[in-house]
């Protein structure tokens, strides 16, 4: 504030008023005889130009915006209305020019004429006289600036020998040759204008009043795209230039693999052999027979999808045809790249091939569609290391790292928290639209760590590595509500959207992946650690509650409210307590492992307590209801994995043989309702006697869903749990080992 009791002083309201409405400045508050902010009221004591009916009322400065408003005239008669500074500044064609040389708190030269000179504005009321000999002077200093400026350009800017020969020394511009107009392939669009005045001077021959004034047509022009330039340049903050540095140093790595070779840029690897995949058959006869039927269901699924669908995302199962998702743009082969773990680990070897050798064909990122970065990285990117580090096939190594660096611009954004959606060509990103005030999603952004830790370690660039170590920094500098992380938060502000909380959909493989990044990295990232024990210590206190019926639930938050609905993703989390109790205080692991357990009862009852024994997508404990879905739009079913997960872990983690049992009656389940002749597909109704089909076989299903049927059914020495995690996908990526890494990247 004593700044701008300072500027005041010094130059007087004319060049003040920028001053005034600047940063921090309190509104209403008077400095000498002015009272009004570079608004309305000032203009209509102007007496002269004033507002036109049409244009807005500006907005005053609002406590604590850090916008500076202005009003400036723009053309004789006509006021830019109360834009922020920046946004009026580019709207104006010659006067726009003068905010460029604004100070840095907003003030400046440009205020100072809008308000002052331009307008008469709020000065003409008080008459030309008020001005005092100060004013008089800096106004002639800005005025002198301007033209020095101007002419200072004809000399500096790009094309000034043309138009030294063309004006000042008067030959014809006709004669210059035309070809070196062609824009560069760097051209931009805006570039293109510059090819207008060269037309018109060689549509003037011989007529040199015409060709005069078509390039002081040009020089205007190019006066004012460099001036646009500058002042984008100039507006851009610190952590902009640093970010195009590193879209640059991206474009570099890009670049490298699209190289003919397609192993460039990629150091070479000593291939560790996965442990765990031998595929020995469990010795229980009944058991044998059980793993052997979901072997056939991945048949059937996968058959079914390579007849009426091959190379396409998923299957519709009823239509017998392809079906797409815009989640993958136009990248083809989703089910392709989802199934090939499935299939290694459950020795469909031919099938597996057949995939490879549709990968190495056909898989190609070079597309010109929106993707959900999320989407993309747990199903491709999960897809293709897993299929590396089982089979050690160069092709998936190379496939998944090519595809981490077209996902690399979706991180250009203020905080470095990536945008939802990525265009994969343009490498332009946004958000869901109706995301909260243009968030990003926790469960998305929170859902890279483990893939892009990977890809650093295949690629030997630990680009990927830092890009999720930087959204983990963000989140650990921002308070968190109830020490809870809502949902939403806005990548451009780095600060929380809307207070919603949840473990099942926006939330729930965040904390997921808080937990596999600690066991992934062999127990050694502590950080990550701690986030996830405090992150599930508060949703235990502020979540996690009982129905009178016994049955635990996690509810959702908002802004303090519970919402009794658990989605059937948060089914999910029975299996992570189970999986992290082992990192617990010793006080709290047996408690881990119990709530578990109690979580996949829950679930297991929302799937009873239905007519076709799968459960629903949502079900609620209100209203007189316990694990039940009320609203229609909650029945359905499409062939979701959580609560198989759920069992699979609390399998594998207490052998109570009542998971066997309850995946079980999942298989018959499938089997009697989602089973069509042409694939399997999602119910719309999972209480109604009569199947009601959504005609999708997910491409999870034969990711997920199958797999962890198949492990439920296999002994435990397949994939171990000591050795490999499950990415929310269940895509399997290695532990990394500090003392024997699984993979040794040799420099070249
Ligand atoms: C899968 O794509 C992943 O498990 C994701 O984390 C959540 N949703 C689906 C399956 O339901």
């Amino acid at each position: 504030m004593e700044n701008l009791t300072n500027c005041y002083e010094a130059l007087q309201p004319a060049v003040c008023h920028a001053c005034l409405f600047a940063k921090g400045a309190a509104p209403g508050r008077r400095f000498g005889g002015e009272l009004f902010p570079l608004g309305r009221p000032a203009a209509q004591r102007s007496g002269s130009g004033g507002l036109d009916a049409q244009d807005p009322a500006p907005q005053p400065l609002t406590p604590g915006s850090g916008e500076v408003w202005l009003l400036t005239r723009s053309a004789p008669g006509h006021w830019t209305d109360g834009r922020p500074a920046a946004a009026a500044a580019a709207a104006m064609p010659v006067g726009g020019l003068l905010p460029l040389f604004s100070s840095p708190a907003g003030g400046g030269l440009g205020g100072g004429l809008g308000g002052g000179l331009g307008s008469g504005g709020s000065r003409k009321g008080s008459g030309p006289s008020a001005f005092r000999l100060t004013e008089k002077f800096v106004l002639l200093l800005v005025f002198s600036a301007f033209i020095t400026l101007c002419f200072g350009a004809i000399f500096f800017l790009p094309d000034s020998s043309k138009l030294l020969s063309g004006v000042l020394f008067h030959s014809s511009p006709a004669l210059q040759p035309a070809a070196d107009h062609k824009p560069g392939p760097g051209a931009r669009a805006e570039d293109s204008a510059e090819g207008l005045p060269r037309l018109r001077e060689e549509g003037a021959p011989g007529n040199p009043a015409a060709a005069l004034e078509d390039n002081l047509a040009r020089i205007r022009e190019n006066h004012e795209r460099a001036l646009r330039e500058a002042k984008e340049t100039l507006q851009k903050l610190p952590e902009e230039i640093q970010r195009d540095i590193l879209l640059e140093k991206e474009k570099v790595a890009q670049d490298q693999l699209r190289d003919k070779d397609p192993f460039r840029g990629l150091p070479e690897v000593d291939f560790v052999p996965p442990i765990g995949v031998e595929n020995r058959e469990p010795a229980d006869e009944a058991i044998r027979e059980k793993r052997a039927k979901i072997v056939e269901m991945m048949k059937h699924a996968w058959n079914n999808y390579k007849r009426y669908a091959w190379g396409l995302n998923e299957l519709k199962p009823i239509s017998k045809e392809g079906h797409s998702s815009s989640l993958f743009g136009n990248i083809k082969g989703a089910t392709i790249v989802d199934a090939l773990d499935t299939l290694f680990i459950m020795g469909m070897k031919n099938e597996f091939q057949e995939a490879k050798s549709w990968i190495e064909k056909n898989l190609d990122f070079n597309v010109n569609a929106e993707i959900s970065v999320f989407e993309v990285n747990i199903r491709f990117v999960g897809g293709l290391l897993s299929a590396y580090y089982l089979s050690g096939e160069e092709i998936f190594r190379k496939k998944a790292v090519e595809l981490g660096v077209k996902l690399l611009p979706a991180f250009h954004t203020p905080s470095g928290i990536p945008w939802a959606l990525l265009n994969m060509k343009s490498g332009i990103g946004r958000n869901w639209p109706w995301a909260s005030g243009g968030s990003s999603i926790l469960a998305e952004f929170g859902t890279l760590h483990l893939e892009f830790m990977h890809l650093s370690h295949l690629s030997g660039n630990p680009i990927f590595a830092e890009k999720v170590m930087n959204i983990r920094r963000v989140l650990n500098k921002l308070e968190k509500p109830e020490g809870l992380y809502p949902n939403y938060l806005n990548p451009s502000s780095g600060q929380w959207g809307q207070h919603h909380v949840s473990v099942g959909g926006l939330g729930d493989s965040f904390y997921e992946y808080l937990l596999k990044a600690w066991l992934m990295s062999d127990k050694r990232d502590l950080e990550a650690k701690k986030m996830y024990f405090d992150a599930i210590q508060a949703i235990e206190t502020h979540l996690i509650r009982k129905s009178s019926g016994g049955l635990t639930y996690i509810a959702e938050w908002k802004g303090g409210l519970l919402e009794h609905k658990m989605g059937h993703l948060t089914c999910f989390a029975g299996g992570m307590f189970a999986l992290g109790a082992d990192g617990a205080p010793e006080a709290l692991a047996q408690h881990y492992l119990e709530l578990g357990a109690e979580i996949a009862r829950t679930c297991h009852e929302s799937y009873n307590r239905t007519f076709m024994k799968l459960g629903p997508e949502a079900f609620r404990f209100d209203g007189g209801v316990e694990a039940i879905a009320t609203r229609q739009n909650e029945k359905y079913y499409i062939l979701r994995p959580e609560v198989i997960e759920t069992y699979m872990y609390m399998w594998r983690l207490t052998h109570d043989p009542k998971y066997r049992k309850w995946a079980w009656e999942a298989v018959e389940a499938l089997e009697n309702h989602c089973r069509v002749k042409g694939g399997y597909s999602g119910l719309r109704d999972v209480y109604f006697i009569y199947e009601t089909y959504d005609d999708v076989q997910q491409s999870f299903f034969l990711a997920e869903t199958l797999k962890y049927l198949y492990l439920i059914f296999s002994d435990d020495d397949l994939l171990p749990l000591e050795h490999w995690i499950f990415n929310t996908e269940a895509h399997l990526l290695p532990i990394l080992r500090e003392d024997k890494k699984e993979v040794e990247v040799k420099e070249k």
